[in-house]
């Protein structure tokens, strides 16, 4: 068995996808198309051309342009049943997506029609694939935590549809100590908690999503590297990790594949889990991340095992509904 079939064997689960970010410019030119909206770019070989970025920043301007294609239901039933279709073929057993409401209501979409479609997919997936799946609501960190908890009010009539939230777009500047009221309320609501930290930021940003978030997981995470005590206590904790290894290269925050530290965060003990992040901005979804970072940084079959049997072990689901994959 070569790698890449070895890679698309192992049940895995994807827990760090911005359905968003699976927007392929094939479908954004489609949606834009059907739906009247002018996009920036004047045709799909454009687009593709402009995805070179210096910084997350760079990368967030073209992300929440081309989300403005996304307007009726379908659209985010179609956008999502194609994420599904390719995470199949990578092998997911279990995704649970990101999705950012503030990107839409703020365009007049109804939270309702984003949620909706969303969760028709989610339906859809499972019973066509297997798939099963969740859906993690993101606060958008540029904007204030006032705006954030408008955001929550919006979903709380459906608060039972959604399993957790998470913390997303510019990281510098905006620490998770913005947000503790916030995540506090969502935790009283009983919400899944987790956040984007160590991506850009510097390693006190994950220390205050875990002191001052109680997040479950670290979204990103990388740059605990630089703290020596903090790589102890997230080993100690069996924190999960949920890196994303082609868009670490993609936004700069390492020069090559090569160059990233996955794998000495797995030597240090750490619960490591590899994901797409955006796939259809970064190059590649899951089965390419999993392929190209073994191949970078020679990581053996175990380790790979290792990788997917965490990400299991890091999702929401029950354990008692978890068996059947290990
Ligand atoms: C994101 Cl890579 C990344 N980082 C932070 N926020 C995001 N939203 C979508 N992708
Ligand atoms: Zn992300």
């Amino acid at each position: 068995m070569d790698l890449a079939q070895f890679v698309r064997a192992l049940p895995k689960a994807e827990l760090h996808l911005h359905i968003e970010g699976s927007l392929e410019p094939e479908m954004m030119f489609a949606l834009a198309q059907r739906n009247g909206v002018a996009l920036p770019w004047g045709s799909v070989e454009a687009t593709r051309a402009a995805y070179d970025f210096s910084d997350l920043q760079s990368f967030l301007d073209l992300y929440y342009a081309g989300a403005a294609a996304l307007i009726h239901e379908r659209d985010f039933h179609e956008l999502a049943m194609a994420y599904f279709a390719r995470a199949h073929d990578d092998g997911v057993v279990h995704a649970e997506l990101f999705f950012d409401p503030q990107t839409h209501t703020a365009r007049g979409v109804a939270f309702e029609t984003v949620l909706d479609g969303l969760e028709r997919a989610c339906e859809e997936a499972r019973e066509r694939w297997g798939i099963s799946s969740r859906l993690i609501l993101c606060f958008l960190r540029h904007l204030s935590e006032e705006d954030g908890f408008a955001t929550l009010e919006q979903a709380l009539p459906h608060i039972a549809r959604i399993h957790g939230v998470g913390l997303d777009s510019s990281e510098q500047g905006h620490p998770p100590a913005k947000f503790e009221r916030l995540f506090a309320r969502c935790r009283e609501l009983g919400l899944h908690v987790v956040a984007h930290a160590g991506e850009e930021g510097p390693p006190a940003y994950i220390v205050e999503a875990l002191d001052l978030l109680r997040v479950e997981r670290i979204d990103h995470g990388v740059r605990a590297a630089e703290d020596a005590a903090l790589l102890e206590r997230l080993a100690r904790e069996q924190v999960p990790l949920t890196v994303c290894p082609l868009s670490n290269v993609k936004l700069c925050v390492f020069p090559r594949l090569e160059a990233h530290n996955l794998k000495q965060l797995l030597d240090a003990g750490l619960k490591i889990t590899i994901n797409s992040d955006d796939p259809a901005y970064f190059g590649g979804y899951i089965g390419q991340n999993y392929l190209e970072t073994a191949q970078a940084l020679q990581l053996s079959r175990a380790e790979l095992k290792r990788i997917a049997r965490n990400s299991l072990e890091a999702s929401f689901v029950p354990e008692s509904l978890r068996a059947p994959w290990l």
